[in-house]
């Protein structure tokens, strides 16, 4: 493959710009065995089994036999906090003594912590730690990876974190689709006041929509950060000013953020452990996706998770994974360890797992036209895996099963290591 073709079993997803998968439909990962894919510049131009292939009477001028290994569209991360400065590993303790992640923020750590990292942090130092994280997504066979900002709270540190994301994309093959989440926190000196600090976000975004730093607004709504209230005025601000828009909906207490993302469209509504069966079902209707963090409910020791099997089998609903990368709640930047917490803590299938980091992650981070699938005109964005079965990612886990990924028809990782050029 590379401008050519190469044996493999393929996943390539059907029907170009359909749509994400819902419900059952996730489970339909349209495998093709024996299958070949062509690549021309930065796009895919033949899809088909090696028969196919072989009376499409095609040449390529350069091929890659896969060995019957699985071939899956490039992994799709929807949700992280990529861009940040510092670490918070020194909370490990406060939590292993019991102390809940509310209660560290409500303390001035936690989401407060990596505000005083990344205020502190110019711009190089944020830049190149957040290379070295992109490096290990792209090993692990992330090509494409959302990212918020969030840890300034105040218009300079904001600014600066999107401008890096933005950044990034000049720097190394990831694709990095940049999020606004000025409302992250509410900073301490705000506490009496928390409509003016959101006064100062709103006014925020003319600049960010003019510099084109982000494709979506985002806000914490949760107990103790910002209300359903707030969280309204906010992202229908956002919308007004043409942003699509994203929320944190539900993640410790069930507040109504989930109902609130399917009454103003919103692209995609992320956490939903505590959300009521209504809200599932709200977003089920509205088309909204669902992303669910399964890393970070795990490490915050929640005997919960998000209820995606109710949102597969009853709503009919379209789930994403995501990995949540952030210091805090969800230190990991590795995808496959996701899908495996998908299984065991999620109850999803393999197939609906593979669907989750793909097709659906595409769709929720507005990308569903242009990636998440193997079909022809779409781009080639490619993972080629040291298994033939796609059971076995989620199955054995804690380690990389990614061999070859390539980016825009680019081969950027090969045998398990980035090509740095
Ligand atoms: O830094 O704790 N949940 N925001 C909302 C986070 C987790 C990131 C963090
Ligand atoms: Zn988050």
């Amino acid at each position: 493959m590379g401008n050519g073709a190469g044996e493999a079993n393929v996943q390539p997803g059907e029907g170009l710009t359909s749509g994400p998968k819902r419900g059952s439909e996730m489970r339909d990962i349209g495998l093709i065995e024996d299958g070949v894919v062509g690549i021309r510049g930065e796009d895919i131009v033949f899809v088909g089994t090696a028969h196919e292939f072989e009376r499409a009477d095609i040449s390529a001028h350069e091929t890659l036999d896969a060995g019957g290994r699985l071939l899956t569209p490039g992994l799709i991360d929807p949700h992280t906090h990529l861009v940040h400065g510092g670490s918070r590993q020194q909370e490990l303790a406060m939590k292993l003594a019991g102390k809940s992640y509310l209660e560290i923020l409500e303390q001035g750590g936690g989401i407060l912590s990596t505000v005083k990292s990344t205020r502190a942090a110019s711009e190089e130092e944020l830049e190149a730690q957040a290379l070295q994280s992109l490096h290990t997504m792209l090993e692990q066979g992330t090509t494409t990876v959302e990212a918020k900002s969030g840890y300034g709270l105040e218009r300079e540190t904001e600014l600066k974190q999107l401008k890096v994301a933005n950044k990034l994309n000049d720097l190394q093959p990831v694709e990095v689709v940049s999020t606004f989440l000025g409302p992250h926190a509410l900073p301490p000196e705000y506490r009496s006041h928390p409509d003016e600090f959101l006064d100062l976000m709103i006014e925020m975004l003319d600049e960010i929509k003019e510099e084109k730093l982000a494709e979506f607004c985002d806000i914490f709504c949760e107990s103790g950060v910002f209300s359903v209230e707030q969280s309204r005025r906010f992202l229908a601000a956002c919308k007004n000013k043409g942003f699509d828009i994203k929320i944190h909906a539900d993640e410790i207490e069930p507040l109504g953020g989930t109902e609130l993302a399917a009454e103003l469209g919103a692209t995609s509504v992320e956490h939903l452990l505590a959300a009521s069966k209504e809200g599932l079902q709200d977003i089920a209707k509205s088309g909204t996706i669902a992303v669910i963090l399964p890393g970070t409910s795990w490490n915050l020791r929640s005997p919960k998770h998000a209820d995606a099997r109710y949102l597969i089998d009853e709503a009919n609903g379209a789930v994403a994974l995501a990995t949540d990368y952030n210091p805090g709640s969800c230190p990991t930047e590795s995808l496959q360890l996701i899908m495996a917490f998908g299984a065991n803590l999620l109850g999803m299938t393999p197939e609906e797992i593979l669907t989750a980091v793909t097709r659906n992650a595409a769709y929720a981070i507005g990308r569903g036209h242009r990636i998440g699938t193997i079909e022809v005109g779409k781009q080639a964005d490619l993972c080629l895996f040291n298994t033939d079965d796609v059971a076995y990612i989620p199955y054995h886990f804690g380690i990389n099963h990614v061999d070859c990924v390539f980016k825009k028809g680019r081969k950027v990782v090969s045998g398990g290591k980035p090509i740095t050029d």
